[in-house]
């Protein structure tokens, strides 16, 4: 799927933008089932992120203002988003770029709703789920149309090199980065507008950020999370069982138990129910 020029770019730059990887078929059939799961499933006026960020970001006038739309697990909701995950065309895409063994990790929706939708303070995802190595790749499938003024994802290219960066956190805010180092007005980023069906994909480790939508039509992406299949998040020992969906090749068992008729769970022992004979 990926050229090895898409892949240098990638590695360079920390992010890269994809067309063609969903069909439109594909594309009206995930648009629509994500439209009803909003409708049926969402349940909360939300800002977004809270915050002393929006101090930073916005007037005073608006910060309380913003409305955004967060699904996560849509394959929870809907069938044509768990054939996602699997994706033959997204996973060879993330497979180049990360290694040829590949587990996911997770999705969610961002949807900014029309003029008002939230922006996003500078910040790395690494420290919203922190693993021992660099391959880790967000894939943002877009729903819509992103152009910049619509507040799509914005990227300092090159910032995934530095590796993790210390982020302000705690149970007032989600983590982003102290605005006197890190700002849009004195931190160089690159808005990657994109197109619908287009996928951006983007180091964990990238400093990006997304501005107020301000037209007049909603923002939907997802965010579709995948890394190579033996890093682990750093607070799991080694000896713990960490497993979840492969994408593409074969788990490394690395130091986890093997397994055995008393299955191993996520640090709890489960007991296997014998089969029904009847
Ligand atoms: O979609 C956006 O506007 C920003 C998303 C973002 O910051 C993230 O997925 O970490």
């Amino acid at each position: 799927m990926l050229t090895a020029e898409q892949v240098e770019a990638y590695r360079e730059e920390g992010y890269l933008r994809v067309s063609d990887i969903f069909t439109d078929e594909e594309l009206r059939e995930l648009s629509d089932d994500m439209d009803q799961i909003v409708e049926e499933w969402w349940g909360e006026d939300s800002i977004g992120w809270k915050g002393p960020w929006r101090d930073h970001y916005l007037p005073a006038g608006e910060q309380e203002q913003t409305r955004a739309v967060f699904v996560g697990n849509p394959h929870f909701y809907s069938a044509a988003w768990g054939r996602v995950i699997f994706h033959r065309r997204l996973t060879e895409c993330v497979r180049a770029l990360v290694g040829s063994n590949v587990q996911w990790h997770g999705t969610i929706l961002h949807a900014k709703p029309p003029e008002r939708g939230t922006p996003f303070p500078m910040h790395q995802d690494y420290p919203f789920y922190p693993h021992d190595g660099p391959d880790f790749v967000d894939c943002l499938l877009h729903l819509d149309d992103a152009p910049e003024a619509s507040g799509c994802l914005q990227v300092v290219p090159g910032s995934h090199k530095a590796g993790p960066l210390e982020h302000i956190t705690g149970a007032h805010t989600r983590p982003y980065l102290p605005p006197e180092e890190y700002h849009p007005s004195r931190t160089p980023s690159v808005p990657v507008s994109a197109k619908a069906g287009d996928v951006v994909f983007f180091s964990y480790l990238a400093i990006h950020w997304s501005d107020m939508n301000r037209t007049d039509k909603w923002r939907r992406s997802v965010r579709i999370g995948y890394h190579e299949a033996s890093m682990r998040p750093t607070f799991v020992k080694p000896t713990d069982p960490y497993n979840n969906f492969m994408v593409a090749g074969l788990k490394p068992r690395g130091e986890q138990e093997q397994i055995t008729y008393r299955v191993t769970g996520l640090g709890q022992e489960q007991h296997l129910k014998p089969a029904r004979t009847t």
